[in-house]
């Protein structure tokens, strides 16, 4: 395959396999987690906030405990002041060593919380200075774009979230049975690659928008993070219904809406589409099975709506990469962009 980004989209389905084998270790996290009643905070820059996002819901439905998100900035510039009670601040990053990640790492050990770091490095600063550490071993990630470190990130926060509901008596046995099948439901749902892959060479619409509710507000960010960082276009991320409060407003004949709808969406979600596309945008679903007034609809293995994050984002990350390589760019060089940011 011609790019990183590409080839490391594949590899996936083995990337969270790896992660899988960490299992042990995500699970002695959790026992740690489970001997008080802790607040958590979670944060991440880029795609590795909307990583948090995905690890919010998990730990809000599985465990129902309180879990808030920030970008890691915000998280030492306005530190919120309820971190520093039993809190435990659990931070982000493929690299471990993006500025403000660890900034607030260090931000979060002087207030005392129970820092806990999720890179895909063994060695790196955040892992230092935190006191937990998960590693999701999804091998080296050359491209710039984030792809297998998305998915194993969301993948392993997932994992601790059903970990931590277990130890704190909640019956979860299912999910995680299903959890320990998204390897393989994500190997699956690289199959569309050349249905995404038409749509993606055949798009004439100017203006995206990305529309995901819940567990998929997170990923509804970042399939519209890929596609400005490969493509640079503009796009935006909603939750559905949100969308009526004024950014309706941009939608026309030049517009692309990508939904991602879960099995069962509320009549007002389905409603909303139909709007969408009567008032002139192309509309594509991305489901397990609603049926919805879409032009087109892309559909994904079944799967527990909060772990369908890790699924519904893959083809939106092939429909950037082929969205990026069909306007002549390189997704492997992205421009004003480095793997690692400092400031
Ligand atoms: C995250 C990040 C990504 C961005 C790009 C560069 O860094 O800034 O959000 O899309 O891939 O890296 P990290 O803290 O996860 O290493």
């Amino acid at each position: 395959m011609e790019h990183y980004m590409l080839r490391e989209t594949y590899e996936q389905p083995d990337a969270l396999r790896r992660t899988l084998l960490e299992e042990e270790n995500i699970e002695k996290v959790a026992r740690i987690l489970s001997e008080k009643e802790y607040r958590f905070y979670l944060f991440g820059c880029g795609s590795s906030h909307y990583i948090c996002l995905c690890g919010k819901s998990a730990l809000e439905t599985f465990a129902e405990v309180d879990a808030y998100v920030t970008p890691s900035s915000e998280f030492y510039e306005y530190p919120p002041p309820q971190a520093k009670s039993p809190a435990v601040a659990l931070g982000v990053s493929r690299s471990g060593e993006t500025t403000e990640t660890v900034r607030a790492i260090s931000k979060a050990n002087q207030l005392g919380a129970l820092t806990v770091s999720i890179t895909n490095t063994r060695e790196s600063s955040m892992a230092r200075n935190s006191k937990l550490a998960i590693t999701v071993n999804a091998g080296e990630e050359k491209s710039v774009i984030m792809t297998k470190t998305f998915t194993t990130q969301v993948y392993a926060l997932q994992l601790l979230a059903l970990h931590y509901a277990q130890n704190r008596g909640k019956e979860v046995g299912k999910q995680l049975s299903q959890a320990r099948k998204i390897p393989q439901l994500v190997q699956e749902t690289l199959t569309l690659n050349e249905k995404v892959r038409e749509l993606a060479l055949n798009c004439e619409e100017q203006k995206f928008i990305f529309l995901g509710g819940g567990p998929s507000y997170g990923a509804s960010l970042e399939g519209s993070l890929k596609l400005k960082e490969t493509s640079y276009v503009h796009s935006e991320a909603y939750h559905p219904l949100e969308f009526r409060h004024g950014p309706m407003a941009v939608v026309d004949e030049k517009t692309l809406v990508i939904c991602l709808v879960p099995e069962r969406p509320s009549k007002e979600y389905v409603e909303l589409i139909k709007e969408i596309k009567e008032k002139g945008a192309k509309v594509l679903a991305v489901t397990s099975g609603a049926t919805v007034s879409a032009n087109q609809t892309l559909t994904i293995p079944k799967v527990d709506d909060t772990l369908s994050p890790t699924i519904q984002i893959i083809p939106l990350q092939v429909f950037a990469y082929h969205y990026c390589v069909g306007r002549g760019l390189n997704p492997d060089a992205p421009r004003h962009l480095k793997k690692v940011v400092k400031i």
